[in-house]
């Protein structure tokens, strides 16, 4: 018997449910997980059974956690090796981790998340335009800053903590709309691509019912 439930979102849309799911996984959570198909925005069944309104939700052996980076947290207090134990180092990443968890969002506009197989796409089939670059340049940056600090190959180190399961859903953006991106960044979007979790995460998004997906999210891709 499983000491919870993790509530998501349909993996091939929901970037925030693989943060949340990838935190879980990493801390090593007995938990079922229970995918809810998104509608579009306000899904109902995502409204009755969490908190906020929104996926991923976490309850487990007693607490109730919603919020990707509060998942984050809490499953990093089971497994503290989910952030540095250098307190310069681990103010570095939790700053990179809040950075992502509250912005890029002409990024995330521009570039929708889609994972799984789509047709060939490139920047021109987006709504790229000069915020969504600047946000480009300054994750890349950014990575290059937490790589050296870490020595790589991810965010976080040998492992992946809690940095990485924040930019997972960034990197495969990268590769989703063919981003030129620098070496440095080439490679972590290649690291975090061969996890063996996202490996899993990426077949179960290929695996899930064809009538989940939603025209407001793949149409928008040719608009
Ligand atoms: N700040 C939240 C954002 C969560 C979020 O926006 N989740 C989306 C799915 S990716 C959602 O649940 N939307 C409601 C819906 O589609 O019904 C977090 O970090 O968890």
């Amino acid at each position: 018997m499983a000491d919870g439930t993790l509530f998501i979102g349909t993996r091939r849309y929901s970037s925030w449910s693989l943060r949340g799911w990838l935190a879980v996984q990493l801390a090593g959570l007995d938990v079922a997980v229970e995918t809810i198909p998104l509608a579009g925005g306000a899904t109902a069944e995502v409204k009755a059974k969490t908190p906020a309104g929104f996926v991923p939700y976490l309850e487990h052996d007693g607490a109730r956690v919603w919020d990707s980076l509060a998942i984050a947290e809490y499953c990093a207090e089971i497994a503290p090796a989910l952030w540095p134990a250098d307190r310069v180092h681990r103010a570095l990443l939790r700053s990179a981790s809040a950075e992502m968890h509250s912005g890029f969002s002409a990024l995330r506009r521009s570039f929708p998340c889609i994972m799984g197989s789509i047709a060939p796409l490139s920047a021109r089939d987006a709504n790229a335009n000069d915020e969504a670059s600047a946000d480009i340049a300054r994750i890349c940056a950014l990575w290059a800053e937490l790589l050296a600090a870490s020595a790589g190959p991810f965010l976080h180190g040998a492992e992946m903590g809690v940095a990485d399961a924040m930019f997972a859903p960034v990197a495969t953006r990268m590769r989703t709309w063919s981003l030129e991106v620098p070496a440095a960044a080439q490679g972590y979007v290649a690291a975090v691509h061969d996890h063996p979790l996202m490996k899993r995460w990426f077949a179960e998004a290929e695996a899930e019912p064809a009538d989940w997906r939603r025209e407001h999210y793949e149409v928008r891709l040719r608009a």
